[in-house]
């Protein structure tokens, strides 16, 4: 994966204390017989766990809905960051928030009205998410300023866990994240979400993400305790920010 391109500056990444780093495990690769124990399992490591819903239309994959969510809650202080691949998600936000979601982010591509989405997300007392899809571009986001909480972007296509992350986001990132800058959004994080591992971390990180879905990395079978995978994960991040550091100030 490249090192230099596509990164935003150095000394935009070290000032970047703001908005801190996070790794938020993805629930869809753990062991859907034992969810419980998946969330007790990263608790100790991280503040946050990723929800991915599908409904089999807008994804050809399904999951798991309110109900799920709803049981899960009472175990864990975790925040839950819902991702909603739904059609019509309008449907059923209050159902989400009624079962525990802190987060609840939507696909431009889901919905004609994805402004009154957000801004009933937010009115429902939540966080809202505008997530778009690795085919969407990025101008589909500046209508939108100011109308999220977090930007969710694809590095792959929404539907399974263990996809390759595809690195032809990393622009799209970083013409983002110069985006939010610019504009006076810098304290709204982009999330990356697909592919996320060791060697793409540090990559999403020089492009200007500051959340990190991890699914297969944390989750994957035959790969270690979940909360050292996300250890692990946070291990890089420290150093590409390190060395951000190094880059802005020599010698300090
Ligand atoms: C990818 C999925 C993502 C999930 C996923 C990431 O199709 O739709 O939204 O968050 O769990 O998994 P992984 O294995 O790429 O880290
Ligand atoms: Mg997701």
């Amino acid at each position: 994966m490249p090192e230099d391109e596509n990164n935003i500056d150095a000394q935009t990444l070290y000032d970047d204390w703001k908005r801190p780093l996070k790794i938020a495990p993805s629930l869809l690769s753990a062991d859907f017989s034992c969810l419980q124990e998946a969330l007790d399992a990263v608790e100790e490591a991280t503040d946050i766990i990723h929800l991915d819903v599908m409904d089999g239309h807008f994804v050809p994959n399904l999951t798991f809905g309110p109900p799920v969510i709803r049981a899960l809650r009472s175990h864990s202080k975790m925040m839950f960051d819902v991702h909603l691949m739904i059609d019509s998600p309008e449907r059923s936000l209050e159902a989400y928030v009624k079962a525990g979601a802190d987060r609840l982010s939507v696909h431009v591509e889901a919905t004609p009205h994805i402004h009154r989405i957000l801004m009933h997300i937010r009115e429902l007392g939540v966080k809202a998410g505008l997530a778009i899809n690795p085919g969407t571009s990025a101008h589909a986001v500046e209508p939108l300023l100011g109308a999220f909480d977090v930007l969710l972007v694809m590095t792959v296509n929404p539907g399974f866990g263990g996809q390759r992350f595809i690195e032809a986001m990393l622009e799209k990132i970083s013409r983002l994240r110069a985006l939010l800058d610019s504009r006076g959004y810098a304290a709204v994080p982009i999330m990356v979400d697909g592919g996320v591992d060791r060697e793409t971390i540090g990559p999403a990180y020089r492009a200007g993400a500051q959340e990190f879905v991890a699914g297969t990395s944390v989750y994957g079978a035959g790969k270690g305790r979940p909360a050292d995978n996300v250890r692990l994960l946070q291990e890089v991040l420290a150093e590409a920010k390190a060395k951000a550091r190094t880059e802005t100030h020599p010698g300090a």
